[in-house]
């Protein structure tokens, strides 16, 4: 089997940190490096950037680890056919740097994978933070020390340092999930996961293909994909809801009338629900009638993206209102298929929303085209895979032919990156602390794990929020925090048992009260086998980041430094 199970085929740029001393190791001794961090940061996306800029321009001694061969994290590793960010790209950026967001140029409303990457290069070029950024560096553990109040951080293969403190800027969507398919190892093909792209691409050409998943990374690729492919088989568990982008170049007038005033425009969304210009509307889907709902659901949907989610104030809170939404979404999915027998298999009945909303260019319509054919899992389930297709039926079985298999099968969402790590602390693993499903007070820190951060962790906005403000919310508390704790002449701070089981509650009883936990989304963990079914994410940017300033203003309440 070829394919991309490893980072083996990644194009590496090699680019050796210039300021971490390490000493040669052999491969079986652990070699403790004369590094005394401040603060080790693990992972090099926004988040990680964004933090080692804060830290250097605190003066803090700051590296950042990243497994992968260079920087930009999501946008790093998810380079397949179509990849491109589903908030518009003037909202999904930094705005820590005015100057930054004025001079950045964004080609397109949704700006592409490589495009996003770029500016990623560019923010670590334009920010000094290359020479502090340890590349091929996977950080395998982390242990505190309470009577040298430090952590010491193990780096594969064999190195160890130790840093006052840690900050997981690990990304909720990259630990790729691998579906446990009987054969899929003795595919004689290719076999690519979205979430670890090869660099140098991949040749679709007059190739059978069979696609594995239909969340957001197969709705944006599969119509590329079919542009090259001879065959194309879905393989489809579970159908989703997905909103025209309508993407083009940005125009001008919207970039400079943006750009004028990018301060006001980004405080004004920050305050809107899910912290980003989702357009939304106060009223509830009951005050209008429902000739004034079509057309607003009409409106939304000409207009595109995922802003459709905030139509009505009650859309993702009242069964009934998202039900409406849900009828308009399937009668718009309907109209866009020429096979009526396609109809009933692509129409999703979950509730709009409960699942990440997709934004696609022609998916529906890629299922107009012959050599483009839809399974649906529930009658046709796979059974195996052997050297050369994908096999599956229900007592009768049928056979797939496929030169390359694409397992869009999503990520171990939130979790699993910080779960692979192993976490030690006060005599308790974060994997046991953990067990039950993730607890972490703010989605900032976990009871018991003293001066460990977590970027948008469990129980914060995170990814029911446009992900690069809440990014530099956090990265903004907790350097904010740093520098507290250092003016106290302090040297730890920890969580209270009780502030986290609070915060864990009041985060789950507003899930309760929404659509979101009805049905087996990557937000409850419900994708990965085995994975505790817990809703992860804060529903709600304003009362968040009310609580986070509150919290401060009261004197770090909930937390204890010492
Ligand atoms: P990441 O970008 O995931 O970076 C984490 C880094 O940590 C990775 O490079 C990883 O290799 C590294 N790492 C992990 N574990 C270790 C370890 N043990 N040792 C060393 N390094 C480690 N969000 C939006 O708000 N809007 C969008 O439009 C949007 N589009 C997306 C499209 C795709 C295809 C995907 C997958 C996600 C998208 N997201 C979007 C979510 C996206 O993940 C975030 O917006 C953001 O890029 C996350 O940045 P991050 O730095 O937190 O994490
Ligand atoms: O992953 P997913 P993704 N057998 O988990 C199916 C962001 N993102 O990579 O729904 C068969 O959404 C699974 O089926 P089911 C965005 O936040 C954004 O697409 O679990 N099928 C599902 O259909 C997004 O939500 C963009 O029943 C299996 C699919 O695989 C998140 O990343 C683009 C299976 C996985 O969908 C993840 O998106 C891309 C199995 N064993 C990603 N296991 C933008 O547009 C899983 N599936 C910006």
């Amino acid at each position: 089997m070829t394919g991309d199970f490893g980072m083996a085929n990644l194009t590496s740029t090699t680019l050796t940190s210039t300021t971490l001393t390490s000493t040669t190791l052999t491969s079986t001794t652990r070699q403790t490096t004369d590094l005394s961090l401040d603060v080790a940061i693990v992972g090099a996306g926004f988040a990680g950037l964004y933090m080692l800029h804060r830290c250097q321009e605190m003066g803090l001694e700051a590296r950042i680890f990243e497994a992968g061969s260079d920087l930009g994290g999501t946008w790093f590793w998810n380079r397949y056919p179509g990849a491109r960010c589903d908030i518009p790209s003037l909202e999904y950026s930094y705005q820590f740097s005015e100057e930054l967001q004025q001079e950045w140029e964004w080609s397109e409303k949704y700006a592409s994978q490589d495009e996003i990457l770029r500016y990623a290069n560019h923010v670590a070029d334009r920010f000094g933070l290359r020479p502090n950024i340890k590349f091929d560096t996977r950080v395998e553990a982390a242990s505190y020390s309470a009577e040298k109040e430090c952590w010491t951080v193990t780096l594969a293969p064999h190195t160890e340092l130790t840093a006052k403190f840690v900050v997981m800027a690990t990304g909720c969507l990259s630990v790729p999930n691998y579906p446990n398919i009987e054969g899929l190892d003795s595919f004689e093909g290719e076999i690519f996961h979205t979430g670890k792209w090869p660099h140098e691409g991949v040749d679709f050409n007059n190739k059978k293909v069979a696609v594995i998943g239909t969340g957001s990374s197969a709705i944006q690729s599969i119509p590329l994909i079919a542009e090259k492919a001879s065959q194309v088989n879905v393989f489809q568990r579970t159908p989703n809801y997905s909103i025209p982008a309508y993407n083009g170049p940005n125009p001008e007038a919207l970039v400079e009338t943006t750009k004028a005033r990018y301060a006001e425009f980004r405080a004004e969304n920050w305050l809107r629900g899910f912290g980003a210009n989702f357009d939304d509307n106060e009223l509830s889907a009951w005050d209008v009638s429902d000739e004034e709902r079509l057309a607003e659901y009409e409106r939304r949907w000409q207009k595109g993206g995922l802003q459709f989610l905030a139509a009505y104030s009650d859309l993702v809170f009242d069964d009934k209102a998202n039900a409406t939404a849900r009828d308009f979404i399937r009668g718009k999915i309907a109209e866009q298929l020429d096979d009526k027998s396609l109809v009933e298999k692509l129409l999703p009945s979950t509730p709009v929303g409960c699942k990440r909303l997709c934004v696609d260019t022609d998916y529906y319509q890629t299922y107009n085209q012959a050599h483009v054919n839809l399974i649906d899992l529930k009658e046709v389930p796979i059974t195996r895979i052997e050297a050369g297709a994908v096999i599956a039926g229900n007592g009768l079985e049928e056979r797939f032919e496929a030169d390359v298999i694409v397992l869009a099968t999503g990520f171990d969402a939130m979790t699993g990156a910080v779960s692979n790590i192993e976490i030690s602390a006060l005599g308790r693993t974060l994997q046991e602390a953990w067990r039950a499903g993730p607890k972490a007070y703010l989605g900032l820190m976990t009871e018991g794990f003293p001066n460990l951060f977590l970027v948008t962790g469990p129980g914060s906005p995170s990814v029911l929020s446009n992900m690069l403000p809440s990014i530099e919310h956090h990265v903004e508390w907790i350097a904010d925090c740093i520098a507290h704790i250092g003016e106290h002449q302090a040297k730890q701070i920890k969580v209270e048992g009780e502030a986290q089981e609070a915060w864990v509650r009041h985060v789950n009883e507003v899930a309760e009260t929404s659509v979101y936990p009805r049905c087996n989304s990557w937000y409850l963990g419900a994708n990965v086998e085995g994975k505790e079914r817990v809703f992860m994410p804060y529903l709600g940017v304003p009362p968040y980041v009310e609580k986070c300033a509150d919290v401060v203003a009261r004197g770090y309440e909930g937390f204890v430094i010492s």
